[in-house]
């Protein structure tokens, strides 16, 4: 069974499609909770004006019925509402009168390389798709793993540990009901004086003409000891994880558990020792390995950070150059936000729970949500899994 999708789109064309392969048929979906996802994708203090003309939404055009799905290819469809003032620009067919071109990279950007690889002469053929407009597609997509995920007992949440120079405070051992309110923050910050010194940087900054990064924090509560392998490389869950979550535009860096803390401690305060009883069977203390070991999951909760790198569109552009003059130029000025590190973290949540999607299928086979439940329960009474 494999499991896989592919988004399409450019970001201010018709819209965007996902194509989810690889779920069983039964799973029931539930349309408010896909949408509820698309908005939250939407939330965070220092979004620009795009955000005001968007409302997305998931529209499905294959692969359900009547609220479940039929085991064949999903697609769905999220439309962009501001292509009717791109319509000219942004036409699949040709159109009457001339559309300006792009000849200035942004610094950061795809914009360079992807105009020099593809052999293009206006950078808006390559920053269309490069655009994280993309990432509305993901969470359309991961918002189907999510329910098939929610079906074996997995919940995935998302919190911004940092944006710009300040960064929330450190919490140990988070629990699914800690995240009841993080949508409620303006910058999806845990610790609400963090999130006020947030707003206030991006504020700042923005009127500054800076962008900002940061960092974010996905965990998954609920996960079986024994999803992806230590046999192959490619089928380490912690290779697919990093993979799937440094995939997202503008994501430098991703670290597994207490990665960079780790590597400059002793051992002895490195791992997490293993404990068994009767009552909880196989139990950690710690969880510093964020519920990795080996290239496996360990069944504690799994814990992926990753590190935003600042918006490469600036109002106040940098230093480039004219790619049909080769004169020295401003870097593109576009619309753009401030900073979207709230967005990116739900964005994260959709990349982790279709990487833990792929896992199960794979695990636990089936057809039909049913044969998938019951795998799951004869997997954990045969490893004495007791959660
Ligand atoms: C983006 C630039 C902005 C963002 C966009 C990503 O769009 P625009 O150029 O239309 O103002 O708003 O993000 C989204 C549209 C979205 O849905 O997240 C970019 O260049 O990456």
């Amino acid at each position: 069974m494999t499991f896989r999708f592919t988004t399409a789109g450019e970001s201010h064309g018709p819209g965007l499609v996902a194509i989810v392969e690889g779920l069983p048929a039964g799973l029931a979906l539930d349309r408010e909770a896909l949408d509820r996802d698309m908005a939250r994708r939407q939330l965070g203090h220092g979004r620009g004006g795009r955000m005001k003309i968007e409302r997305d939404a998931v529209e499905i055009r294959s692969g359900v019925r009547h609220g479940r799905t039929l085991g064949s290819p999903i697609a769905v469809l999220v439309a962009n509402r501001d292509y009717p003032n791109w319509e000219e620009r942004m036409n699949p067919w040709p159109v009457d009168g001339e559309v300006e071109e792009v000849h200035t990279p942004r610094p950061g950007h795809a914009d360079l390389a992807g105009l020099l690889k593809f052999g293009h002469t206006d950078v808006r053929n390559v920053l269309e798709r490069a655009s994280a407009r993309e990432t509305a597609a993901r969470v359309a997509a991961g918002g189907l793993a999510k329910a098939f995920l929610a079906e074996l007992g997995v919940t995935v949440h998302s919190h911004v540990l940092q944006i710009g120079s300040v960064r929330a405070a450190e919490r140990e051992r988070l629990e699914p009901t800690d995240f009841g309110e993080v949508d409620d923050s303006p910058v999806r910050c845990l610790d609400p004086e963090a999130g006020t010194l947030m707003v206030d940087e991006i504020d700042r900054l923005r009127k500054a003409n800076e962008t900002l990064g940061g960092t974010f924090e996905v965990i998954a509560f609920g996960l079986v000891a024994g999803l992806g392998s230590h046999v192959s490389w490619e089928e380490r869950l912690d290779a697919r994880l990093a993979q799937a979550v440094v995939s997202i535009q503008a994501i430098k860096g991703v670290a597994l558990g207490e990665a960079w803390e780790i590597a400059g401690r002793p051992g002895s305060e490195a791992h997490d020792e293993i404990f068994w009883s009767e009552a909880r069977g196989w139990a950690r203390e710690t969880n510093r390995a964020g519920g990795l070991e080996g290239g496996m999951s360990n069944g504690e909760a799994l814990i992926v950070r990753a590190a935003m790198k600042p918006l490469s569109t600036l109002t106040q552009p940098l230093r480039s150059v004219d790619t049909e003059t080769k004169q020295p130029a401003e870097a593109l000025r576009e619309r753009t936000d401030s900073t979207t590190v709230p967005a990116a973290a739900v964005v994260g949540e959709a990349m982790v729970a279709l990487a833990l999607a792929g896992a199960y299928r794979e695990k636990l086979g089936g057809d039909h949500i049913d044969d998938v439940r019951a795998a799951l329960t004869a997997y954990k009474e045969r490893i004495g899994w007791k959660r």
